[in-house]
């Protein structure tokens, strides 16, 4: 059953790739950015484009400032010993075992450095896990290998695939978004609490938008949540992808995220509903007779 509804879900995704039933065409949202995608050799973060971010990289800044400092004196004082107390500087070593004053420094030091960390970190975390009172709900349930999306409030629901390499500019992407851009895009206003909660179909897959500090394993049997709220005026095109390895497609089942403004979601979401009406459910798999 499952191999079978594998093949019917592919065999949708290939039709909507090569049919020239373009989801740029379908979803109808022009014009918008790639804000949240990776660039070649980058080694910072996407830009931020919600409060948790922005919190996340400023926690992210303040760590790597406390472990640089640590990293320093640490090695100042190997530095210093290797000159102080080499064997032709300090030929006669001396034979103390303890040290009260630097045993007391070197276990409250590390305990204030933490306490510190944590009052920074925890409120973030908390942030993320208390998750809001939502303005639209999403559920996204993840496959192997493609993500399925339900807008349970509104009724619909569609599978997203990742798009083919000749696929892209049909789409509105260009061949730079090859391994990021899907067919269906999850569409977002901006300035609105949204929630998701994720899941799993078959095995562990995980839901992440870098750009929104938003991650989320989804385990099968189980319904986890995230939010995020994207910043007025941050409109654009978001990437992420499948962060829990989830067998031999794990790396072709990216999420397409669309930020628009809340009239140009509302246009579309009268579309989607059209589009897509009513919730995908299983399709249907040959019963077998039992006697
Ligand atoms: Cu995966």
């Amino acid at each position: 059953m499952r191999i079978n509804s594998t093949i019917w879900r592919f065999s949708v995704a290939i039709f909507a790739a090569f049919s020239g039933l373009s989801a740029r065409a379908q979803d109808g949202i022009e014009g918008l950015e790639v804000i949240g995608a990776p660039v070649p050799g980058g080694t910072g973060f996407q830009p931020a484009a919600t409060e948790l971010a922005r919190d996340l990289f400023g926690l992210d800044w303040l760590i790597l400032i406390i472990i640089t400092g640590i990293v320093g004196l640490v090695l100042a004082l190997m530095g210093y010993i290797i000159v102080r107390y080499n064997r032709r500087a300090n030929a006669t070593p001396a034979s103390f075992t303890h040290n009260a004053p630097l045993e007391v420094t070197w276990t409250i030091g590390p305990i204030v450095i933490l306490v510190f960390i944590g009052a920074f970190s925890l409120p973030v975390l908390f942030k993320q896990q208390e998750i809001p009172e939502g303005d639209i709900t999403i559920k996204v349930t993840g496959y192997q290998w493609y993500w399925g999306y339900e807008y349970v409030d509104e009724g619909f629901g569609f599978d997203a695939f990742m798009l083919g390499r000749s696929a892209l500019e049909r789409y509105g992407y260009t061949q730079d978004e090859y391994l990021l851009a899907t067919d269906n895009a999850v569409v977002v206003p901006s300035g609105k609490t949204i929630v998701m909660q994720v899941t799993g179909a078959d095995v562990i897959h995980s839901w992440t938008i870098p750009a929104f500090g938003v991650k989320q394993d989804g385990v099968p049997g189980r319904l986890a949540e995230l939010w995020f709220n994207v910043d007025e005026g941050a409109e654009g095109i978001y990437f992420g992808q499948c962060s829990e390895l989830c067998g031999k497609d794990h790396a072709y089942m990216p999420i397409t995220v669309k930020v628009v403004t809340e009239p140009e979601y509302q246009a579309w979401l009268d579309r989607a509903k059209e589009e897509f009406a009513g919730i995908p459910s299983a399709p249907p798999t040959l019963t077998v007779a039992s006697n």
